[in-house]
């Protein structure tokens, strides 16, 4: 099992190798200099390929679940070219938010924007990874039917993603800490945006473009309709792990050093212990939240701890593991579809669920 696991994941991994190859090799073509060369391949390498690789791999995964067989090899490079789709935008919305959060470290690296002689490069370099998806798609898919379906995914999902990341930001105002204006519902906004459609429901719907699932505008059968409203709950459940992780976990652990409470993050956290807080304890919130300075951070931390942020979160995690199964189990058992038709099955999002239930990073 854990061997099958490690050799999906490498098989994918090489799939990298040659989509990076055809993306400088394109870029070579067009007279960039050496240096120039040296520095896309170095900011592919370092942004693109480390990370978990949930959502590139979700995308291979539904597909073969889909089709209900062995892919061929044309087959699976092309998943493989829309899970690297998503992961190039990954990389592109971490450059920058790192860059926006002023984080420090990222997969157990420094971030891109801190690197010996990056700096604000950075943010021309996030760009280049976004736009190497369109560059992609265009090699790939150019002749297939569902050609603009693909573009215009890709872009509605950064698009939403963008808003998110702006509602993130100016909820959480360097200068002006303010708790009175947080609430779960907030909360509950900027993580469908910025977090749920570009990680649970860009994959899935890659999936089924793919395999030729077709939309149904307006009508209640439409897989996409429906596909969604198991991931966006499952993107959700995901990020509020991403914020009890920022706060719980160590850096060794998670490859990142959380920013959230000296960020003034409108994270689910701070959410949580706002609603349990006593008017003492909130005094210490208030005082604290979103300083730039580590005993600060401490004494917020501590009050999380005492009105009882991790018992929380754990009934939360179970409460959101039932909750999800049971959307899921709305699909009928056979699957979702007309016969002779590709149909939508429950086992690509069960298979999505259980790559992150209880996830330690
Ligand atoms: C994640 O927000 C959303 C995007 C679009 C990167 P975040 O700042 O909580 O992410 P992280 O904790 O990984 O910096
Ligand atoms: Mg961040
Ligand atoms: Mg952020
Ligand atoms: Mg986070």
């Amino acid at each position: 099992m854990a061997d099958l696991k490690a050799q999906k994941r490498q098989k994918f991994e090489h799939a990298f190798e040659v989509i990076r190859d055809e993306l400088l090799a394109h870029f070579a073509s067009n007279g960039m200099p050496k240096d120039a060369q040296e520095w896309y391949r170095k900011n592919l390498d370092y942004n693109v390929p480390g990370g978990k690789l949930n959502r590139g791999m979700s995308v291979v995964d539904s597909v073969e679940i889909l089709k209900g067989r062995a892919l061929t090899e044309d087959e699976y490079f092309k998943a493989a070219v829309l899970g690297w789709g998503v992961e190039l935008l990954q990389a592109f919305f971490l450059v920058s938010d790192d860059i926006m959060d002023a984080s420090i470290t990222r997969r157990g690296q420094p971030c891109w924007y801190r690197t010996e002689n990056v700096g604000m490069i950075a943010i021309n370099d996030s760009f280049m990874l976004e736009s190497a998806i369109y560059y992609l798609l265009k090699k790939h898919f150019r002749q297939e039917s569902y050609y603009v379906d693909l573009l215009d995914l890709f872009h509605e999902t950064t698009y939403q993603t963008e808003f998110g990341q702006l509602i993130d930001l100016i909820t959480a105002p360097e200068d002006h800490v303010d708790l009175s204006k947080f609430s779960l519902e907030k909360h509950r906004l900027i993580v469908v945006y910025k977090t749920a459609y570009y990680s649970f429901y860009l994959p899935v719907a890659l999936a089924l473009h793919v395999s030729g699932v077709k939309a149904i505008p307006n009508s209640p059968k439409d897989p996409f309709t429906i596909a969604s409203e198991i991931l966006i709950p499952l993107g959700e459940y995901f990020q509020v792990q991403d914020d009890w992780l920022d706060f719980s976990g160590t850096p060794e652990q998670i490859g990142k050093i959380g920013t959230d409470i000296i960020d003034n993050k409108c994270s689910w956290c701070i959410n949580t212990a706002l609603a349990k807080a006593t008017p003492e304890q909130r005094a210490i919130l208030d005082a604290n939240y979103g300083k730039k300075d580590s005993v600060a951070e401490q004494k917020v931390k501590d009050v999380f701890y005492q009105v009882g942020v991790p018992e929380t979160f754990h009934k939360y995690e179970e409460d959101s593991y039932k909750k999800i199964i049971g959307l899921i189990e709305t699909i009928p058992e056979g699957g979702l579809g007309a016969d002779g038709e590709v149909k939508l099955k429950r086992e690509i999002f069960k298979s999505f669920l259980d790559k992150i239930y209880k996830r330690q990073k």
